[in-house]
């Protein structure tokens, strides 16, 4: 990787840790190499070895764990993997914070608040932070005692909207990463992440890397088959047979995080709309749905003039197995919906164009029903796609992780929204 990384014109070392080296580039400023070492470490470097191709695997890792945060919506400093051991991320300056979630109980927390067992889970996820000082051994600091030290990065102040909004993005970024590590029957037992404030646009991001050293797996659920770093921690002796097991370890977790990317078999909206003169609605609809990565397709039928072609197109759509959702968009009397919601198990989601005359009246052909029709009535076009996009997100982790970082990205649009007209009114 030595050959790739020359190409890219490496400027000055800006940063070393214990793990990793950045450097800036020469021709794309605004951006860093993140360059991984082959060496591993535990308890603040007091155990250290060189692992082979542990680079390697951290690397894999960390490009699969950033691609499906941001395929989310999440905003993270990712931008590309580079070679085996390195990737192209946005400069950052780092909040010396490392921000720590927990859905069940182990490790430091329990010799911290003693008299919790382990395996005690947390609903909501406990959160806590710690300040990053080696020389000090990363103590645990409160919210408040973060607000007082006064960090200032890249000329944005760390008050407490910036800290409202890195304890919202680690709730979210865990639920994500959780929702997924599930679909291959693994607890994601705790996380550590770093934020960071884009040197150019201000903002804070996720950044650093989320590696194996960033978390605890316990496959199944099961603490004695963990995959993690706990491994290692825990070796009694350092022997080439331990760190085989430990690389062992390594290598299966970064098979299985290029699994997490996986679309699981996806579903499928179908929108049903009773003349063309609903397109520009019905093409609302689709584009909502593409934003959730949920497929649609848009067909023209009337219940009321062609009931046999609506029974026909249903069928159609029912005789594939792929899941589905119909979407009936009907002006006036929607008779389309009710007809679709009473012949299919399917879910049924009536959107009609409501127009500003009669609307207040047509909607009553959409919302009271006859017995035995359980279809749902959304008003905006976006709506439906959204409620569609949670159905499929039941069963679609990376559906679901759209609809998850959406409603954090809303979040901390109105906490800024309001920082900035605070700010203004000042
Ligand atoms: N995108 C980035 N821009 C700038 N600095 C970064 C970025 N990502 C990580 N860093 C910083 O690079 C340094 C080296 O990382 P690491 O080896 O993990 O250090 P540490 O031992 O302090 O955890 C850290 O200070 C980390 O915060
Ligand atoms: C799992 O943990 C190990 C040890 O921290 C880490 O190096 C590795 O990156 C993680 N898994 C993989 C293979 O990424
Ligand atoms: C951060 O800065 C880069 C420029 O370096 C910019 O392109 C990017 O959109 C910014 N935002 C995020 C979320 O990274
Ligand atoms: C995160 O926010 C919640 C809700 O505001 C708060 O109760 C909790 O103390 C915060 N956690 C940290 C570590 O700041
Ligand atoms: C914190 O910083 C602000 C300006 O960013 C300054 O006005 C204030 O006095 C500082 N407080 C402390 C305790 O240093
Ligand atoms: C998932 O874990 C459970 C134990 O909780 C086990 O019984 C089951 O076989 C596992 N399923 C898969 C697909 O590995
Ligand atoms: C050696 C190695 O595993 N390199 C990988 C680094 O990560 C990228 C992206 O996942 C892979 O394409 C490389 O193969
Ligand atoms: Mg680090």
């Amino acid at each position: 990787d030595s050959s790739s990384t020359q190409k890219l014109k490496l400027g000055q070392k800006l940063n070393e840790g214990k793990t990793k080296e950045i450097y800036s580039l020469v021709d794309q400023p605004g951006l860093v190499l993140v360059q991984s070492k082959n060496q591993i470490t535990a308890g603040n470097a007091v155990r250290k070895d060189q692992m082979e191709g542990k680079a390697a695997i951290a690397n894999r890792t960390t490009s699969c764990v950033f691609k499906l945060l941001q395929e989310a919506g999440i905003k993270t400093a990712f931008v590309e993997q580079h070679s085996d051991t390195a990737f192209i991320a946005v400069h950052c300056e780092m909040i010396p914070i490392e921000w720590v979630c927990r859905r069940v109980a182990t490790g430091s927390f329990l010799k911290r608040n003693p008299g919790v067992k382990e395996g005690y889970r947390f609903s909501p996820l406990k959160l806590e932070m710690f300040f990053k000082d080696d020389a000090d051994n990363d103590p645990q600091w409160s919210e408040e005692q973060l607000l007082v030290a006064n960090f200032s990065l890249a000329g944005l102040a760390i008050s407490q909207c910036e800290v409202d909004i890195m304890n919202r993005s680690t709730v979210a970024i865990f639920e994500i990463l959780e929702r997924a590590w599930a679909t291959q029957n693994c607890t994601l037992v705790d996380m550590k992440i770093e934020f960071g404030v884009n040197v150019t646009t201000k903002e804070v991001v996720l950044a650093d890397v989320v590696d194996n050293d960033s978390w605890r797996l316990w496959p199944a659920g099961d603490r004695c088959q963990q995959k993690d770093k706990q491994v290692y921690r825990d070796l009694k002796e350092v022997t080439p047979e331990a760190m085989q097991v430990v690389k062992r370890n390594f290598e299966w977790v970064s098979e299985k995080v290029k699994l997490l990317l996986e679309n699981p078999a996806s579903g499928r909206v179908v929108v049903l709309m009773g003349s063309t003169s609903d397109m520009v609605h019905c093409d609302k609809i689709r584009k909502a749905c593409g934003s959730y990565g949920v497929p649609c397709v848009l067909r023209v039928t009337s219940a009321h003039k062609g009931p046999d072609e609506t029974l026909r197109i249903k069928a159609e759509y029912e005789g594939d197995g792929v899941p589905t959702v119909f979407v009936a968009v009907a002006g006036r009397s929607n008779g389309l919906g009710p007809v679709i919601s009473g012949n299919t198990a399917y879910p049924v989601i009536n959107c009609p164009p409501i127009t500003a005359d009669w609307g207040a009246q047509d909607v009553w052909s959409s919302l009271r029903m006859p017995s035995g029709l359980g279809c749902s009535t959304v008003l905006s076009p976006d709506a439906a796609a959204q409620f569609a996009a949670q159905i499929f997100g039941l069963g679609n982790h990376l559906v679901w992780s759209k609809l998850r970082a959406s409603m954090l990205n809303t979040w901390v649009s109105l906490k800024i929204a309001d920082k900035k007209l605070q700010s203004c009114s000042l």
